[in-house]
């Protein structure tokens, strides 16, 4: 896969065209957005140039990132209304506020992250609860195999193995480049997949659902790797991550 072009499912390529055809709404919503306002024709024009998979503009002061919505628009949540819930084959369901996550242990990490369409941002920390803690501590059933991921933006959706989440390098993560995640970044709280390509790593993330087998996310059901490892995967050779 390639920047020009990406696949559907079956492998069967699909043009750059059809492939914005699919993001028009997420285009039409953020280019109406204060921060961001720009001619439709040049939005598309950079989406063309840059990235099939939903990139909305470089943030004014984003450090070499990019502002991805596959949503029109996202509702903000403060410490106030953010709410995370974990449920699905566990013992102890359980709704977190953004106070309860603050409580538990943090864990800081100092990573690359690596988009799957080419760009790198070197040396990001990012600062959460370790994801398998909050697995642990919601008593996950034998049979359970994989989890998935919702975000509150109402349309997002992200996949892990069990045994992927248990890792120590993944995380639900409060603070990116060592501030609160704000809105644009996913904030409050977004998952952070370190040894993956970016968009395993779910912005506005409101639910963490265990369940008895993969149900591939929102990008990966237009084609990318369910298994998203750095530098193999999707086709590419980067330098891991992780
Ligand atoms: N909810 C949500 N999460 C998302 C995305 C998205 O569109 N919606 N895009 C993904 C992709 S493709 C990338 S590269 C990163 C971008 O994160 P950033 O906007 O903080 O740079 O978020 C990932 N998580
Ligand atoms: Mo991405």
């Amino acid at each position: 896969m390639n920047s020009e072009q990406s696949e559907e499912p079956d492998g069967r390529p699909i043009g750059r065209r059809v492939f914005l055809g699919t993001l028009g709404l997420g285009a039409l919503g953020v280019a109406a957005a204060p921060t961001l306002q720009r001619g439709l024709e040049g939005f598309l024009g950079s989406v063309a140039g840059k990235d099939p998979t939903g990139l909305t503009g470089l943030l004014p002061n984003g450090g070499g990132f990019r502002y991805y919505s596959v949503a029109a628009s996202v509702p903000h949540k403060t410490a106030a209304d953010y709410r995370l819930r974990i449920d699905g084959l566990v013992d102890h369901p359980r709704t977190y506020t953004l106070d309860d996550l603050r409580a538990q242990p943090q864990t800081r990490l100092v990573k690359d992250v690596q988009c799957v369409t080419g760009w790198r941002v070197p040396g990001t920390p990012f600062e959460g609860v370790r994801l398998s803690r909050l697995l642990d501590a919601a008593g996950v059933h034998g049979t359970a195999k994989a989890i998935r991921f919702t975000c509150f933006d109402g349309t997002y959706t992200e996949s892990l193995t069990l045994d992927q989440a248990r890792r120590p390098d993944i995380l639900v993560a409060l603070r990116m480049q060592d501030k609160d995640i704000g809105h644009d970044h996913g904030g409050p709280v977004r998952l952070y997949v370190a040894p993956m390509y970016f968009y395993k790593s779910a912005k506005w993330l409101s639910g963490i659902t265990v369940t008895d087998r993969v149900e591939p996310g929102y990008w990966e059901h237009l084609g990318y790797d369910v298994d998203a490892w750095v530098g193999k995967s999707n086709g590419r050779t980067d330098v891991p991550t992780s």
